[in-house]
C-alpha cells in the first residue's frame, strides 16, 4: 500500500526529538553545506534542548574547503567521518534523524539500495526535497524549499527553541549555498527574512562575510579547469549555442587530470552567454582518446537538454544534464554531432 504523503506538525517532531535517548543521523551523501550545517545544527540544538548526544556520521572523507570554512565558528570534528554506514549496529540507537536526505537509502554513495530503517528506530526525515522524497520515516517534514536549513529555522522559529549564534551561522550557509546566495527558482520571501534574522544573532559578522566565504574558494583545480574551457571557447551564433572542449593533452599540460573533480563544472562559466539556447563541454576521455564525455547545461530555462543528453546514452535535469560520445576523430568532430542532433530534434 502506498504510504500516505503527510506531514508531521512541527509539535509532533520536536516531539518524537525529546524522546530520544541515543539518536544518531547519517549525513546525505550528496557533500554540500546544507547536509552538513544541517546535521550539525540538530547536533547542536539536541545538545542544548534535551542534554543528548546526536550521533553524527558521513560515509565519506569531508573534502578540505569545507572544513576550511565550517571549522572557523563550529568544530567540525563533530561529523565522524569515512563511517561504513552499512555495517553500523543500529540496536544501539533509539532514534534514525535524516536531514536534506531525499531517500532513505542516500546516506553512502550509491545509495543502499532497499535500505530498510531498523524496526526498533523511530525515524524522523526533515527535508526540502518535495516530489522526490517519498515520506518514508515514521515522522515526516517535507516541504518544497530553497534549503534543509530554512525548513529548520521555520521549525525552531515556530516552536518557540532558542537559536544560538553557532546555530545562526550554520543555518544561513546552508540556506545562501544551496540557494545559490537568493539565485534558485524556489527562493521566497522566507530565505531573506530567515537570514536577516539569523544574521542579527551573530554580532561579529555580516552577511559579506558569508558570501565570501562560498565565493572567494575556488580552488586550484577548478582554477585551471576554467582556463581550458574559456581557452578553446566558441560562441555559436548560428546555432544559438556556446561550447568548448578539454583535452586529455591540455589537461596533461597544466597538470590535472579528470580525477580531480572540480566542485562546479565549468561548462557553468559557458551557460550564462546571453542570446544562446544551451552550452556544452566535451572532455577528453582518458583510456579511450576517440571518446568524450559531454555536459549540458540549458540557457533557457524552457529549453530541455535533458533530451540532447539521452541521444548520447546519458540524461539528467532540464537544465543540466550529461552523457558520452564515442569514436570520433577530433574534438570538432564531436562538437558537429552535438549540434547536428540539436537541430534534427527541433527543440527550440
Ligand atoms: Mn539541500
Amino acid at each position: 500500500m502506498e504510504k500516505e504523503q503527510r506531514n508531521n506538525s512541527p509539535q509532533e517532531i520536536f516531539e518524537a526529538l525529546s524522546k530520544a535517548k541515543s539518536p544518531i543521523c547519517c549525513v546525505s551523501a550528496r557533500p554540500d553545506y546544507d547536509g552538513f550545517c544541517s546535521a550539525l545544527v540538530m547536533n547542536e540544538f539536541m545538545a542544548n534542548e534535551f542534554g543528548v548526544d546526536l550521533r553524527v556520521v558521513y560515509y565519506n572523507s569531508i573534502a578540505d574547503s569545507f572544513k576550511l570554512v565550517i571549522d572557523k565558528f563550529t568544530d567540525l570534528s563533530q561529523i565522524e567521518e569515512s563511517v561504513d554506514v552499512g555495517s553500523i549496529d543500529f540496536s544501539k540507537y533509539d532514534l534514525m534523524l535524516y536531514t536534506d536526505t531525499s531517500d532513505k537509502g542516500f546516506i553512502a554513495d550509491p545509495k543502499i539500495e532497499n535500505f530498510e530503517i531498523p524496526k526498533d528506530l523511530v525515524s524522523i526525515n526533515i527535508d526540502h526535497h518535495a516530489g522526490q522524497n517519498d515520506y518514508f520515516a515514521d515522522y515526516n517534514y517535507v516541504e518544497k524549499a530553497s534549503s534543509t536549513c530554512v525548513l529548520l529555522y521555520d521549525l525552531f522559529k515556530k516552536q518557540g527553541y532558542e537559536i544560538t549564534p553557532t546555530m545562526a551561522s550554520l543555518l544561513v550557509l546552508g540556506i545562501l549555498d544551496d540557494s545559490l546566495i537568493f539565485q534558485v527558482e524556489e527562493v521566497r520571501t522566507k530565505d531573506l527574512t530567515a537570514v536577516a534574522e539569523l544574521i542579527d544573532l551573530i554580532p561579529a559578522r555580516d552577511l559579506f562575510d558569508f558570501v565570501y566565504e562560498l565565493t572567494y574558494n575556488q580552488t586550484k583545480i577548478e582554477f585551471l579547469y576554467s582556463k581550458l574551457a574559456l581557452k578553446n571557447a566558441i560562441l555559436d551564433e548560428e546555432n544559438e549555442c556556446v561550447y568548448s572542449f578539454i583535452t586529455q593533452k591540455e589537461m596533461e599540460e597544466v597538470g590535472i587530470s579528470l580525477a580531480d573533480k572540480p566542485s562546479i563544472s565549468p561548462v557553468e562559466l559557458l551557460r550564462k552567454v546571453a542570446v544562446t539556447d544551451y552550452a556544452f563541454l566535451l572532455k577528453q576521455s582518458e583510456d579511450d582518446p576517440r571518446a568524450y564525455s559531454l555536459s549540458l547545461r540549458s540557457h533557457d530555462p524552457d529549453f530541455d537538454v535533458s533530451v540532447i543528453a539521452r541521444e548520447f546514452g546519458g540524461g539528467g535535469h532540464k537544465m543540466a544534464a550529461g552523457g558520452m560520445i564515442y569514436d570520433v576523430g577530433s574534438p570538432q568532430e564531436a562538437i558537429g554531432r552535438v549540434i547536428s542532433k540539436v537541430n534534427e530534434l527541433n527543440l527550440r
